[in-house]
């Protein structure tokens, strides 16, 4: 790691590195140097992104789509090409890019108030909004039907059944629990299928992580990861972040009387995420906004549950059965959804109509 800081077109010789932040894929090192400019070096996870000359093509053009609209180095990430000029390096170790990292910022693991999440829905409301003229047709698609919940679920059956690790026993409550709501994916796929819901140009990881915040007005100031920039849903940009962001607790929170969906967290992510992009969207992507955020936290569970059974070969953990865990929290996450469901629908009314 320490000699690929090198290989990178540094302003400032690096000085330092550390591990950093909490991805769930890749691993990310924080790279001082001795000049103002700072960097976030980041070993790609060649597992999960089986071709990286195509992510890294993804990315940049998309950076440069985005620094043509607004060339403020906080307000979009910035690839940092190695000193042969390629954006990214392959060693004996693996695949490795660099970026700038974006300075007085934050990110957050956790929503401080509820204008912090409403920051994270504009930030991802405008970056779906600033891509909307983006040709998708000139991205790949680096994983395969990534928000194709019915085969998500399908492949957590095919891993059931397996069960490779004889860990089934242990999730059959679970694993009922997200079978019986094959329907709600199959109607999200449905829609898509009868051209009811357009495939946009989305980020597709909107957690509220992947977003930085400007350290002293926390407003949104740029998207983060976009390993898994692709044609995808409006809503399920919407979903995701409610998922992760709109929970009483973390995403691993073990114990689940403390999970549930928070409704001013969700109101105030509907309304920034609306304030920004609700112009581009058609009233079907709107109306399904709320279905796309219990279905995100579905695949979620039947994600976590999948690499549960396969002997947690995908999301990286900190114990045992982490991925287990997180499957329960989805799980019982969902269920407050479904609770809330007419709350959650009269409040996308609202924020549309605002
Ligand atoms: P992963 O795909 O593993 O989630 P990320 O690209 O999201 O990796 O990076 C992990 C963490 O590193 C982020 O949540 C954030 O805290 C930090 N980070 C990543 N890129 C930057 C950047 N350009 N500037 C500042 N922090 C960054
Ligand atoms: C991963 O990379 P990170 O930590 O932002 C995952 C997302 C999951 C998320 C669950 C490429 O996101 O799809 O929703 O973990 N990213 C990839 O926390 O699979
Ligand atoms: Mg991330």
């Amino acid at each position: 790691m320490q000699q690929a800081c090198f290989q990178f077109k540094t302003i400032g010789a690096p000085i330092s590195s550390e591990r950093y932040g909490n991805g769930h894929i890749n691993e990310t090192y924080l790279v001082k140097t001795d000049s103002k400019t700072w960097y976030i070096l980041q070993k790609i996870n060649a597992r999960v992104f089986g071709n990286v000359r195509n992510l890294m093509h993804n990315i940049t053009s998309v950076t440069r789509f985005l620094a043509l609209k607004d060339s403020d180095p906080r307000h979009v990430l910035t690839v940092v090409p190695t000193l042969s000029g390629e954006d990214f390096l392959k060693d004996d170790e693996g695949y490795w890019r660099m970026y700038i990292f974006v300075t007085d910022s934050i990110c957050l693991e956790r929503a401080e108030s509820d204008d912090d999440f409403r920051a994270s829905g504009v930030a991802f409301g405008r970056f779906q909004s600033q891509l909307a003229d983006f040709s998708a047709h000139t991205l790949h698609e680096v994983i395969p039907q990534f928000h194709d919940t019915v085969a998500r679920l399908d492949a957590l059956e095919a891993a059931y059944r397996e069960d490779k690790f004889a860990r089934s026993n242990d999730t059959n409550k679970e694993y009922g629990q997200i079978m019986l709501r094959k329907g709600d994916a199959g109607s999200v796929k449905d829609m898509v299928h009868d051209g009811k819901l357009p495939l946009r140009v989305t980020h597709n990881d909107t957690k509220l992580n992947n977003v930085m915040l400007d350290a002293s007005t926390r407003q949104p100031l740029c998207v983060i990861d976009l390993d898994t920039v692709m044609p995808g849903l409006a809503g399920n940009d919407f979903g995701d972040s409610i998922r992760f962001g709109a929970n009483f607790a973390a995403e691993d929170e073990r114990n689940l009387q403390r999970v549930g969906l928070s409704l001013p967290l969700f109101r105030a992510c509907a309304e920034g995420f609306l304030s920004t992009c609700k112009d581009s969207l058609s009233q079907n992507e709107i109306d399904t906004l709320p279905l796309c955020a219990k279905v995100m936290t579905l695949e979620s569970a039947a994600r976590f549950l999948t690499d549960h059974l396969k002997g947690d070969t995908y999301f990286h953990i900190k114990y045992p059965d982490h991925n287990l865990v997180r499957a329960r929290t989805q799980l019982k996450l969902l269920e407050s959804m479904e609770e809330n469901y007419d709350a959650m629908r009269k409040i996308v009314r609202e924020a549309a109509s605002r």
